[in-house]
Protein backbone atom coordinates (compact mmCIF):
# COMPACT_ATOMS: atom_id res chain seq x y z
CA UNK A 1 0.00 0.00 0.00
CA UNK A 2 2.82 2.42 1.05
CA UNK A 3 6.49 2.05 -0.22
CA UNK A 4 7.63 3.82 2.62
CA UNK A 5 6.78 1.41 4.80
CA UNK A 6 9.67 -1.37 4.11
CA UNK A 7 12.04 1.73 3.78
CA UNK A 8 15.03 0.72 5.36
CA UNK A 9 15.99 4.57 5.99
CA UNK A 10 12.67 5.39 7.60
CA UNK A 11 14.49 6.39 10.29
CA UNK A 12 13.69 8.35 13.08
CA UNK A 13 10.08 8.22 11.75
CA UNK A 14 9.75 11.32 9.27
CA UNK A 15 6.76 12.68 9.38
CA UNK A 16 6.55 12.94 5.47
CA UNK A 17 5.47 8.74 6.24
CA UNK A 18 1.87 9.79 7.58
CA UNK A 19 1.14 12.40 5.50
CA UNK A 20 2.07 10.20 1.98
CA UNK A 21 -0.28 7.48 4.31
CA UNK A 22 -2.88 9.97 4.27
CA UNK A 23 -2.63 11.23 1.46
CA UNK A 24 -3.44 7.83 -0.50
CA UNK A 25 -5.78 7.24 2.32
CA UNK A 26 -9.37 9.28 3.69
CA UNK A 27 -8.75 11.46 6.95
CA UNK A 28 -11.49 11.27 9.06
CA UNK A 29 -12.95 14.06 10.30
CA UNK A 30 -14.09 13.70 13.76
CA UNK A 31 -10.95 12.45 16.14
CA UNK A 32 -11.39 8.81 17.67
CA UNK A 33 -10.03 7.70 20.69
CA UNK A 34 -7.35 4.45 20.10
CA UNK A 35 -5.88 2.86 22.81
CA UNK A 36 -2.12 1.28 21.59
CA UNK A 37 0.21 -0.80 23.40
CA UNK A 38 4.37 -0.95 23.34
CA UNK A 39 6.80 -3.49 24.36
CA UNK A 40 10.05 -3.73 24.66
CA UNK A 41 12.73 -6.62 25.35
CA UNK A 42 15.87 -5.95 23.79
CA UNK A 43 18.06 -2.57 23.71
CA UNK A 44 17.19 0.51 26.44
CA UNK A 45 13.40 -0.81 26.91
CA UNK A 46 12.65 2.43 28.59
CA UNK A 47 14.18 5.12 26.08
CA UNK A 48 12.62 2.72 23.55
CA UNK A 49 9.31 3.02 24.93
CA UNK A 50 9.36 6.93 25.28
CA UNK A 51 10.95 7.52 21.67
CA UNK A 52 7.68 5.49 20.63
CA UNK A 53 5.23 7.86 22.90
CA UNK A 54 7.50 10.39 21.16
CA UNK A 55 6.70 9.35 17.95
CA UNK A 56 3.46 8.79 18.15
CA UNK A 57 3.37 12.28 19.58
CA UNK A 58 4.73 13.83 16.36
CA UNK A 59 2.13 12.00 14.00
CA UNK A 60 0.48 14.56 11.85
CA UNK A 61 -3.20 14.02 13.04
CA UNK A 62 -2.67 12.18 16.38
CA UNK A 63 -2.46 13.06 19.68
CA UNK A 64 -1.04 11.22 22.75
CA UNK A 65 -3.71 11.67 25.83
CA UNK A 66 -1.92 9.47 28.54
CA UNK A 67 0.67 7.66 28.67
CA UNK A 68 0.40 4.64 31.79
CA UNK A 69 2.78 3.77 34.29
CA UNK A 70 5.74 1.09 33.05
CA UNK A 71 4.99 -2.99 34.27
CA UNK A 72 8.62 -5.13 33.89
CA UNK A 73 6.74 -8.44 32.58
CA UNK A 74 7.86 -12.31 31.64
CA UNK A 75 7.76 -12.81 28.42
CA UNK A 76 4.38 -14.85 27.53
CA UNK A 77 3.97 -17.12 24.74
CA UNK A 78 7.47 -18.44 25.22
CA UNK A 79 9.70 -20.71 26.96
CA UNK A 80 10.24 -19.44 30.66
CA UNK A 81 14.12 -18.19 31.14
CA UNK A 82 14.21 -18.03 27.21
CA UNK A 83 13.84 -14.57 26.39
CA UNK A 84 14.41 -10.80 28.63
CA UNK A 85 11.71 -9.46 30.35
CA UNK A 86 9.77 -6.87 28.85
CA UNK A 87 8.87 -3.35 29.49
CA UNK A 88 5.57 -2.70 28.84
CA UNK A 89 3.26 0.22 28.84
CA UNK A 90 -0.23 1.64 27.39
CA UNK A 91 -0.76 4.94 25.47
CA UNK A 92 -4.30 5.97 25.15
CA UNK A 93 -4.69 8.99 21.76
CA UNK A 94 -7.29 10.56 19.50
CA UNK A 95 -6.71 10.75 15.95
CA UNK A 96 -8.20 11.50 12.54
CA UNK A 97 -6.02 8.85 11.16
CA UNK A 98 -8.13 5.55 10.13
CA UNK A 99 -7.11 2.72 11.36
CA UNK A 100 -4.74 0.92 8.82
CA UNK A 101 -2.96 4.67 8.83
CA UNK A 102 -2.39 4.07 12.12
CA UNK A 103 -1.34 0.95 11.82
CA UNK A 104 1.21 1.81 9.14
CA UNK A 105 2.74 4.58 11.68
CA UNK A 106 3.07 1.69 14.33
CA UNK A 107 4.75 -0.40 11.52
CA UNK A 108 6.86 2.63 11.39
CA UNK A 109 8.07 3.37 14.36
CA UNK A 110 9.16 -0.43 15.25
CA UNK A 111 11.42 0.20 12.13
CA UNK A 112 12.90 2.95 13.77
CA UNK A 113 13.72 1.29 16.58
CA UNK A 114 15.38 -1.57 14.57
CA UNK A 115 12.48 -3.77 15.23
CA UNK A 116 13.92 -7.03 13.39
CA UNK A 117 10.78 -9.84 12.56
CA UNK A 118 12.71 -13.60 12.98
CA UNK A 119 9.95 -15.27 14.69
CA UNK A 120 6.63 -15.00 16.09
CA UNK A 121 6.19 -13.71 19.47
CA UNK A 122 10.41 -13.86 19.06
CA UNK A 123 12.13 -10.73 21.26
CA UNK A 124 11.96 -7.14 19.89
CA UNK A 125 13.48 -3.90 20.26
CA UNK A 126 10.13 -2.74 19.94
CA UNK A 127 6.47 -3.95 19.49
CA UNK A 128 3.26 -1.61 19.01
CA UNK A 129 -0.01 -2.75 18.74
CA UNK A 130 -3.26 -1.49 18.10
CA UNK A 131 -5.86 -2.39 20.97
CA UNK A 132 -8.64 -0.55 20.49
CA UNK A 133 -9.49 1.95 17.50
CA UNK A 134 -12.88 3.47 18.50
CA UNK A 135 -15.42 0.57 19.39
CA UNK A 136 -14.51 -1.12 16.00
CA UNK A 137 -14.53 -4.54 15.80
CA UNK A 138 -13.24 -6.78 13.29
CA UNK A 139 -11.36 -10.18 12.25
CA UNK A 140 -9.06 -9.42 9.46
CA UNK A 141 -6.24 -10.64 10.28
CA UNK A 142 -4.02 -7.03 8.98
CA UNK A 143 -5.50 -5.32 11.52
CA UNK A 144 -7.94 -7.30 14.25
CA UNK A 145 -9.72 -5.19 16.42
CA UNK A 146 -9.94 -5.59 19.37
CA UNK A 147 -6.44 -6.87 19.48
CA UNK A 148 -6.92 -10.75 19.49
CA UNK A 149 -4.43 -11.26 22.90
CA UNK A 150 -5.28 -8.27 24.55
CA UNK A 151 -8.63 -9.76 26.84
CA UNK A 152 -5.74 -12.62 27.89
CA UNK A 153 -2.64 -10.38 28.94
CA UNK A 154 -2.18 -8.72 31.87
CA UNK A 155 0.18 -6.83 30.73
CA UNK A 156 -1.84 -4.98 28.04
CA UNK A 157 -5.17 -4.82 30.93
CA UNK A 158 -3.15 -3.54 34.02
CA UNK A 159 -1.29 -0.56 32.74
CA UNK A 160 -4.48 0.21 30.56
CA UNK A 161 -6.66 0.11 33.26
CA UNK A 162 -4.13 2.31 35.36
CA UNK A 163 -5.16 5.33 33.14
CA UNK A 164 -8.99 4.10 32.52
CA UNK A 165 -10.42 2.72 35.04
CA UNK A 166 -13.77 2.80 32.98
CA UNK A 167 -12.23 1.37 30.10
CA UNK A 168 -14.17 -1.09 27.72
CA UNK A 169 -13.20 -3.77 25.55
CA UNK A 170 -15.25 -3.51 22.77
CA UNK A 171 -17.53 -6.84 22.39
CA UNK A 172 -15.53 -8.36 25.45
CA UNK A 173 -16.64 -5.87 28.41
CA UNK A 174 -14.92 -3.71 30.93
CA UNK A 175 -11.12 -4.31 31.42
CA UNK A 176 -11.40 -3.99 35.12
CA UNK A 177 -13.50 -7.15 35.20
CA UNK A 178 -11.18 -9.06 32.59
CA UNK A 179 -8.19 -7.95 34.72
CA UNK A 180 -9.72 -9.55 37.67
CA UNK A 181 -9.92 -12.92 35.95
CA UNK A 182 -6.26 -12.48 34.56
CA UNK A 183 -3.43 -14.30 36.37
CA UNK A 184 -0.91 -11.06 37.54
CA UNK A 185 2.00 -13.71 38.42
CA UNK A 186 5.34 -11.94 36.71
CA UNK A 187 3.69 -8.75 35.96
CA UNK A 188 5.60 -5.97 38.29
CA UNK A 189 5.26 -2.65 38.68
CA UNK A 190 7.61 -0.25 38.36
CA UNK A 191 6.97 3.38 39.99
CA UNK A 192 10.53 4.08 39.51
CA UNK A 193 10.39 4.67 35.77
CA UNK A 194 8.24 6.93 34.19
CA UNK A 195 7.26 7.76 30.70
CA UNK A 196 6.15 11.54 29.75
CA UNK A 197 3.88 12.88 27.96
CA UNK A 198 5.33 14.37 24.19
CA UNK A 199 6.66 17.47 24.10
N1 LIG B 1 -2.02 -7.36 13.30
C1 LIG B 1 -3.32 -7.77 13.34
N2 LIG B 1 -4.00 -7.10 14.25
C2 LIG B 1 -3.12 -6.22 14.82
C3 LIG B 1 -3.27 -5.23 15.84
N3 LIG B 1 -4.45 -5.03 16.48
N4 LIG B 1 -2.17 -4.49 16.19
C4 LIG B 1 -1.03 -7.94 12.39
C5 LIG B 1 -0.97 -4.70 15.56
N5 LIG B 1 -0.78 -5.63 14.57
C6 LIG B 1 -1.85 -6.37 14.22
O1 LIG B 1 2.46 -8.75 14.06
C7 LIG B 1 2.02 -9.69 13.11
C8 LIG B 1 0.89 -9.09 12.29
O2 LIG B 1 -0.22 -8.83 13.11
C9 LIG B 1 1.22 -7.74 11.64
O3 LIG B 1 1.62 -7.89 10.33
C10 LIG B 1 -0.09 -6.96 11.75
O4 LIG B 1 -0.59 -6.58 10.46
P1 LIG B 1 4.00 -8.54 14.27
O5 LIG B 1 4.12 -7.35 15.19
O6 LIG B 1 4.69 -8.52 12.98
O7 LIG B 1 4.47 -9.90 14.95
P2 LIG B 1 4.39 -10.35 16.45
O8 LIG B 1 4.16 -9.16 17.33
O9 LIG B 1 5.56 -11.23 16.78
O10 LIG B 1 3.15 -11.29 16.41
P3 LIG B 1 1.85 -11.13 17.18
O11 LIG B 1 1.11 -12.40 17.02
O12 LIG B 1 1.18 -9.84 16.82
O13 LIG B 1 2.39 -11.03 18.65
P4 LIG B 1 1.80 -10.13 19.72
O14 LIG B 1 0.44 -10.60 20.03
O15 LIG B 1 2.04 -8.72 19.37
O16 LIG B 1 2.72 -10.53 20.94
N6 LIG B 1 5.26 -10.90 26.42
C11 LIG B 1 5.28 -9.84 27.27
N7 LIG B 1 5.51 -9.99 28.57
N8 LIG B 1 5.08 -8.57 26.78
C12 LIG B 1 4.86 -8.33 25.44
O17 LIG B 1 4.69 -7.16 25.04
N9 LIG B 1 4.54 -9.31 23.22
C13 LIG B 1 4.47 -10.36 22.41
C14 LIG B 1 4.07 -10.15 21.02
C15 LIG B 1 4.71 -11.72 22.89
N10 LIG B 1 5.00 -11.82 24.29
C16 LIG B 1 5.04 -10.72 25.10
C17 LIG B 1 4.81 -9.45 24.55
MG1 LIG C 1 2.76 -7.19 17.45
Amino acid sequence: MNQTQSDPTVQPVPASVVETVDAADVTLSNPKWAVIALGANLGNRLETLQGAVDALGDTPGLRVKAVSPVYETEPWGVEPGSQPSYFNAVVALKTTLPPSSLLERGHAIEEAFHRVREERWGARTLDVDIITYADVVSDDPVLTLPHPRAHQRAFVLAPWHDIDPEAQLPGLGPVAALLAGLDRTGITARPDLELHLPE
